[in-house]
């Protein structure tokens, strides 16, 4: 008897359904909804919406549902063996925050087969959009809930991350200082992992301590919900919201909608969802010291495995729990794939004519730099979006091709340097880890070894994973994290990319001066056009 395992994952774009038999060690069925093509009545750009100004970004939960409903169809007309799957865990993107009124629960568990799951949840939301991640228009609650708490240092004690523009807590002060009278008629506030897991398993689900660090409204010592961050958001938010939950705890069977509608086995365990990048941690098999992620999505993010609590007192990084029970670092960009784009578009390339043009320009870009804020940036914090060139323009395609990647490596080189641990090795994840000519870059800027892994769901692996632990653990025929892993990746297998030595003083230098533009640009420091002019004598 197989035992099959389903990772989901709701992320920006799309929706993920990875489906794992742990005895044969591999991915038998991958599926993805993408959210533009796939359900265009919506009309996201990229999974997103607009709202205004670009600082204002939102989703649709219902389209997520209905992504839901797709995919599932989709596997039973192709016969996926569903009823075979043991547990199903899930990955959404974080912070998201989706509002609903009192009918959400009682709707949950009347579920009609013969209607659609959309149809049916509609006038269960109390907001029909979700602010996401990439909403940065809450500086005003931010500012308001820092002061509250005491400060800057006294926030990042108690919470692990300063207050963040897309983190829930600000979020939901906005909403609740905007819509004072959606808010009352909101019962629960869910994240969209949270939400999601609520939908499979026909009642509200919790929240895990991986996603629930992204709110700005759990203590990150104690993972409980802080009552002071609570006073401080909004009024009555304590039982507005789920409670919290262990990474590993089983939430219960699945709801019999997708038993009676889709054939799934009644006995099917439910594992706690948790937030993209917890997910992605374990997906790609972080769990020691020296090594980090480095995954190149919609948002780029560096991450790694902590053992011990370890803060980000500059307040751009973040501390989140681990779906090992222990902690994880996080620095998010949101100048990731978009951003790489921009230039790909703007110069009518594949990318592979980025390539080619990426490896005929030399390392340090003759002395051209860029500061890629294509959109609002969340480190450093920039609210405004402005591309900032120097030594080139904008009609320069070597030089903007090669500024981009240069630029965006630099940036999460020099924003880390708070997680103390140098990495000795770089996992790369996400859509653009296939290119390796961007890996080299990488390489080559953090002097460290990259190990490209071939799959890019690490997210919806990871929740495979973690249902597989849960689900074993739970019939005490416990499985450490190495044993599962190894189980399923071969580490011997994925490409290594080794950093060029000739380099390591070119980069530390170009470090140097990436810093000193940043500061020129974001902090009125001084113009370091002359230091630039002496990088380009030195190496060009
Ligand atoms: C992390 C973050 C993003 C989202 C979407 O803090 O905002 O990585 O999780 O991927």
């Amino acid at each position: 008897m197989r035992d099959l395992f389903l990772g989901l994952d709701c992320s920006t774009q799309s929706l993920t359904a990875l489906l794992v038999d742990y005895n044969s060690g591999k991915v038998i069925y991958r599926y993805s909804i993408n959210f533009d093509k796939d359900l265009p009545h919506y009309k996201t750009q990229n999974g997103v919406i607009i709202l205004g100004d670009s600082q204002v970004i939102h989703s649709y939960p219902l389209m997520w549902v209905e992504a839901l409903e797709l995919l599932i169809k989709r596997m039973k007309n192709e016969k996926i063996p569903i009823n075979k799957i043991k547990a199903i865990s899930g990955s959404g993107q974080q912070h998201g925050t989706v509002y609903l009124n009192s009918k959400f629960e009682r709707t949950l568990k009347e579920l009609d087969v013969k209607k659609s799951l959309a149809s049916q949840l509609e006038p269960t939301l109390s907001r029909h959009t979700s602010p996401i991640w990439m909403d940065s228009s809450t500086t005003k609650q931010c500012e308001e809930i820092r002061k509250n708490l005491g400060g800057l240092i006294s926030t990042i004690e108690l919470l692990g991350s300063n207050t963040i523009e897309r983190f829930s807590g600000p979020q939901i002060r906005k909403f609740f200082q905007e819509k004072i009278n959606d808010y009352n008629n909101t019962s629960i506030i869910h994240l969209v992992s949270s939400f999601m897991a609520s939908i499979l398993l026909g009642k509200n689900a919790p929240i895990d301590h991986g996603d629930g660090a992204g709110m700005n409204l759990m203590n990150i010592r104690t993972k409980l919900w802080d009552d002071r961050a609570l006073e401080a958001t909004a009024p009555n938010l304590k039982e507005k919201l789920p409670s919290l939950a262990h990474p590993f705890t089983i939430i219960g069977k699945l709801s019999p909608f997708f038993v009676d509608k889709f054939g799934f086995n009644p006995d099917t365990n439910l594992i706690v969802w948790s937030g993209d990048n917890p997910n992605s941690l374990i997906g790609v098999g972080l769990i020691e010291r020296g090594k980090v992620a480095v995954s190149l999505g919609t948002s780029d993010t560096y991450f790694g495995y902590l053992h011990d609590l370890y803060l980000d007192f500059q307040g751009e990084g973040h501390v989140f729990g681990a779906p090992t029970g222990d902690y994880m670092s996080l620095i998010c960009y949101k100048n990731g794939s978009l951003a790489r784009e921009r230039i790909k578009e703007r110069f009518n390339i594949n990318w592979e004519q980025f390539s080619e043009i990426l490896n005929k320009s030399p390392p340090g870009n003759n002395g051209k730099l860029m500061l890629p804020y294509f959109f609002p940036e969340i480190v450093p914090q920039v609210l405004k979006p402005q591309v900032y060139r120097f030594g080139f323009d904008e009609n320069d395609i070597e030089g903007n091709v090669r500024g981009i990647i240069e630029a965006q490596f630099l940036s999460m080189k020099l924003h880390s340097q708070w997680i103390g641990e140098k990495p000795k090795e770089i996992y790369a994840t996400g859509g653009a880890s296939t290119n390796k000519d961007i890996i080299q870059v990488l390489a080559n800027v953090f002097n460290a070894r990259v190990r490209i892994f071939d799959f890019t769901d690490s997210a919806a692996l990871g929740a495979a994973f973690r249902a597989v632990k849960s689900f074993y653990d739970s019939e005490k025929k416990i499985k450490s994290w190495h044993e599962i892993i190894y189980n399923f990746i071969d580490f011997e297998k994925s490409i290594m990319v080794k950093p060029d030595k000739k380099y390591i003083e070119l980069y530390r230098d170009m470090l140097d001066l990436y810093k000193k533009y940043e500061e020129y640009i974001l902090k009125s420091g001084k113009n370091p056009d002359l230091s630039r002019l002496g990088f380009i004598k030195k190496y060009f």
